[in-house]
Parts: C-alpha cells; structure tokens; sequence
C-alpha cells in the first residue's frame, strides 16, 4: 500500500524533468500517474513520516462544513492554508505593514525577513481569529473547496449541494455513475486564493463497498500527497460510515506531480525508512450524518510512524 507511494517519489526523481513554477521554487515533475489504495487493509496514512492526522480531520470538517474562512482552522490549531490568506492581506490597501512581497520564497533565502514574516503572520491569526469583520474581510479565502462542494452556484442562480446529492444518490441508486463532485468552475478562478489542486472525485459501489477516485491537477508529492490520500479515504470512510458500506478502494489520479526542489533531501531521507503496519480509522457510531461528525468522533488507531519530517511550502 504505501510502497505505491515510496516508488512514485522514486519515479518522479528517476523520471522528473526540471521544471520551473508559480512559486518560484522550482520543481521535478512528471505528468500522470495513477495509485490504488485497498482501504480494507488498512488507513492509508504514511508510516514512513510522521503525517499529522489531527489537521487532516480538521481541515476535512472544514470543507464538509462548506466553510472558506480561515477562522475555524485557527481555532484547530491548524495553519495549513495561513499563507494563502495572508497573502490576501498583504496584498491589500489596508496593510501597512513592512513590505511582503514575495514573502514564501524571501522567507526561505532571508533569516531577517523570515523574523518580520513571522511577526506579521502572528498579528494576522489573531486578527482573524478575535476580529469579526477583519477576519470576513481578510480569513476568507474566497470560494474554494467547502463552498464549491456544498453551495455550488448554478449557471440557473440555484445553489447545489453536491456532498448532499451524492449521499442521497448512493441511499437512491447505488448503482449511479454521476456520483461526481467537480470543484473546479471556470467562472469563479477569479474568486479564489488558489484554483482547487484536487478538483473533482467520484464515487463507485459495487458489492456492498464504497470507493473513491479523485483527480489533481497539480500535486506537492512530498508536503501536499500525504495529506489528500489521507482526507479522500477519511471521506470515503465518512460517506460509506452513512450509507451503510463497507469501504473499497481509493483511487488516486495525478496531472501534474512534482517534487519542489527543496524538499529533495527529506524525500531521499524517507525512502531509507521501511513503512510498518498502517492504522485504522474509527468513527463514533452514534453519528449519523457526514455532516454531524466532529473532531471527537473521528479515531486513529494503531499509527506508529517514523518521525516527522519537515519541509518548507511553496506559496
Ligand atoms: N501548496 C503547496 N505548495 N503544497 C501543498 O501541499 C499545498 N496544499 C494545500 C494548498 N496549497 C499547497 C495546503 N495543504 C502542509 C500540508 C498540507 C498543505 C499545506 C501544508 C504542511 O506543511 N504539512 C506539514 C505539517 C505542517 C504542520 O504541522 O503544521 C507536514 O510535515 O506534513 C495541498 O493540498
């Protein structure tokens, strides 16, 4: 299972064509890739790093939640998505800060920028997490993944629920192949901090089990992978917990995957270790719907990982 993911690092170094980007970072990338993960061996979290499981509980409650601002994140202690709101702030009128143009890559090269970066970045989680207004104005990181999963805006002028619709379409018609949602809407790039990486999944059940496959347009093998394999089986976990089945497999399928050039050692380093027996998922059986789940009710048992490795991310 999680060999599948050590040999695509392996490939993407063997393979990976230089690749300049949006970050500046640079990267090592190839184009299309495909892996299956059986999720009845087991929860597809990486033993041969430490993954942290609470932020991608968190982070899949906010989605499911259809929330955007960074506010409810912050109160996690999650700080996953900080720079992409921030960037929203620096980058607007009201700042009247010392100047962070450029600030994820400068923060990387400048130890006394990295200082005043880090200063500022602290202001803003309080700012979003104590003022109202500021954090409707500067914490919201437009319409991204909760808004377009649960209050898509039709072309019709109606908001559509598409986590509802695929629930209620697997109770109705197990056998559909339209249970589909699509992220990803041309007329609202504009609206959103970052266009959706992980842009659409769909849903399949066949003999009484629920599978996943989800698509990615572009894809942060080291930092970013980990975390979506991790949140689609939770989801999947979630829906079949709702719908009364059992879990299949997760499929998952890349466009653009790449390895930014800066997190080439840790990749290296992770491959000397060996993975160990993966955990498994536990969810409150008194919760009914998806939607009703909180940090509480979700379990991880068994995770023994090697320890964390870390790594600076590209804005
Ligand atoms: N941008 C880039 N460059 N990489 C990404 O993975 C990524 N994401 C989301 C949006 N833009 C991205 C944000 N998701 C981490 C993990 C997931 C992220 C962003 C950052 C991260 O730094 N993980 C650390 C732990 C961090 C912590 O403990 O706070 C790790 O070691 O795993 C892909 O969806």
């Amino acid at each position: 299972n999680e060999q599948q993911y050590l040999d695509l690092c392996r490939y993407v170094l063997k393979e990976g064509i230089r690749k300049d980007d949006r970050t500046g970072t640079g990267t090592i990338s190839v184009f299309g890739c495909q892996m299956r993960f059986d999720l009845q061996e087991g929860f597809p979290l990486l033993t041969t790093k430490r993954v942290p499981f609470r932020l991608i509980v968190s982070e899949l409650l906010w989605f499911l939640k259809g929330d955007t601002n960074l506010r409810y994140l912050l109160e996690h202690n999650n700080h996953i998505w900080d720079e992409w709101g921030f960037q929203k702030w620096v980058e607007s009128e009201e700042y009247n800060g010392p100047d962070m143009t450029d600030f994820g890559i400068r923060s990387q090269q400048d130890e006394e920028f990295k200082k005043l970066y880090e200063e500022q970045l602290a202001v803003y989680q309080q700012k979003v997490l104590t003022d109202d207004g500021f954090a409707q104005k500067f914490g919201d990181l437009g319409n991204v993944y909760g808004k377009q999963w649960r209050s898509w805006e039709g072309a019709d002028g109606e908001v559509y629920d598409q986590i509802q619709y695929i629930i209620d379409e697997i109770k109705r018609n197990p056998d559909s192949r339209r249970l589909l949602c699509n992220a990803w809407s041309a007329s609202e790039l504009k609206n959103q901090q970052l266009p959706p990486c992980h842009y659409a999944f769909q849903f399949y059940v066949a003999e009484g089990k629920l599978s996943c496959m989800f698509n990615m347009r572009s894809n942060d093998v080291f930092l970013g992978l980990p975390f979506n394999i991790a949140s689609y089986a939770l989801l999947t976990h979630l829906i079949a917990h709702e719908c009364g089945l059992e879990v299949g497999e997760l499929i998952y399928t890349g466009a653009d995957v790449h390895i930014y050039s800066n997190h080439i050692e840790q990749v290296e380093k992770q491959l000397q270790r060996e993975p160990r027996p993966l955990p498994q998922v536990k969810l409150n059986p008194e919760v009914k719907s998806v939607f009703d789940f909180t940090m509480e009710d979700i379990e991880l048992i068994g995770y023994d990982p090697h320890g964390p490795i870390k790594a600076p991310v590209a804005v």
